[in-house]
């Protein structure tokens, strides 16, 4: 059967039971499901919820490196920032044009965000209290991010995977530039080098923390991976970051802050701590360290800025008629 799509709308309506059918062997073929192909809508409303959270965890991820773009140490340092920031806006963005090919509006999804209806990545809401934080993010979260979207490139829906591809080179640019500021710290004086600990020491558990909850404790998941929207489960992508940092941090010469992080000789896997979700859960629900500050400046914007949207909405008006 061809799939039945929305630009054929004169075709001989197939029914509910035979569309259902046609998505499903769609994913069990792990083919892409497509913007005018018919889907079920908790497809495309979890879509939606994940998309626009990755979308705006783009642009809140802009603030905390954004706070040091003016105190940047060089002109080096300054340019390399600025343009991971830009980066970063990039990926907002295609995430933006993502969700609405399933019919969401931009304006509203950031609406939803500022008034603390949709989510962002928990991350953001921690400060960067010193120039070090900036390689930790690079390297830490943007790790993270890595781990968490390579697979998604594979995810089912087609414009959500096209995106994570660039989204996933830059990423990668942007943890080798962090790395290589911290190994440039290292080097350096004892403090260079304190600062970076601390650094470490303050960002380790919340990067582990963007993974999401644990798999017993993750309501989405199930129907995600069985969607193919997510490849993997929280706690296995964790688990692979956990595998992945170990050497990196001994590289740098950090210490991680897990007194029970060990390679287990059997699995080849390391163990881990417990990692404290009553944090998590405070953080995601609105009362992190920097949650407020990161909401209300992107309202500011959203306020200060709606002059440039009309603007150019009315040009492009002009413009089309
Ligand atoms: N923070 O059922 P679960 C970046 C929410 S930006 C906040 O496991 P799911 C970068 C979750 O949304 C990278 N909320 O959910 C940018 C759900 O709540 P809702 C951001 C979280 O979706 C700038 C509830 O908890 N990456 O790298 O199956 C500078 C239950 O969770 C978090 C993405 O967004 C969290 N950490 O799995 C530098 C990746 N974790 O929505 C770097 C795309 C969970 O029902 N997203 N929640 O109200 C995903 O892969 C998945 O959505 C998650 C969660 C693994 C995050």
């Amino acid at each position: 059967m061809s799939a039945p799509t929305l630009d054929r709308p004169d075709a001989a309506a197939p029914d509910e039971a035979a569309l259902q059918a046609h998505f499903d062997a769609t994913i069990a073929a792990d083919r892409r499901v497509e913007p005018r192909d018919w889907m079920p809508e908790a497809y495309r409303k979890g879509l939606v919820r994940q998309i626009a959270q990755h979308a705006h965890s783009e642009i809140i991820g802009m603030q905390p490196e954004g706070d040091w773009l003016l105190a940047a140490p060089s002109l080096r340092r300054k340019a390399v920032l600025l343009a991971k920031v830009q980066d970063e806006a990039g990926h907002g963005m295609y995430l933006y044009s993502a969700a609405e090919t399933l019919g969401a509006d931009r304006a509203d999804l950031t609406d939803k965000l500022i008034e603390g209806r949709q989510k962002y990545s928990s991350i953001f809401n921690y400060p960067t209290l010193t120039y070090a934080d900036c390689g930790v993010i690079g390297w830490l979260v943007d790790g993270a991010a890595i781990c968490n979207q390579v697979p998604l490139c594979r995810s089912s829906y087609g414009p959500y995977a096209r995106a994570m591809i660039r989204v996933c080179k830059e990423e990668s640019f942007h943890q080798r530039q962090g790395y290589e500021l911290l190994m440039t710290m290292m080097r350096g004086t004892p403090e260079q080098r304190a600062m970076v600990q601390d650094a470490v020491d303050r960002w380790w558990w919340p990067s582990l923390m963007m993974f999401g909850p644990p798999d017993d404790d993750s309501p989405n998941s199930a129907q995600s991976m069985a969607w193919g929207v997510k490849r993997h489960s929280n706690d296995e992508l964790r688990q692979r970051y956990v595998d992945m940092s170990v050497p990196q941090a001994a590289a740098l010469g950090v210490t991680l802050p897990d007194p029970e992080l060990a390679l287990d000789p059997e699995t080849g896997r390391h163990r881990f701590g417990q990692i404290d979700w009553a944090e998590f859960k405070q953080v995601i629900s609105g009362n992190g360290p920097c949650n407020a500050e990161r909401v209300s400046r992107r309202r500011a914007a959203r306020d200060d800025n709606a002059w440039v949207t009309e603007a150019a909405t009315a040009y492009a008006a002009k413009h089309a008629s």
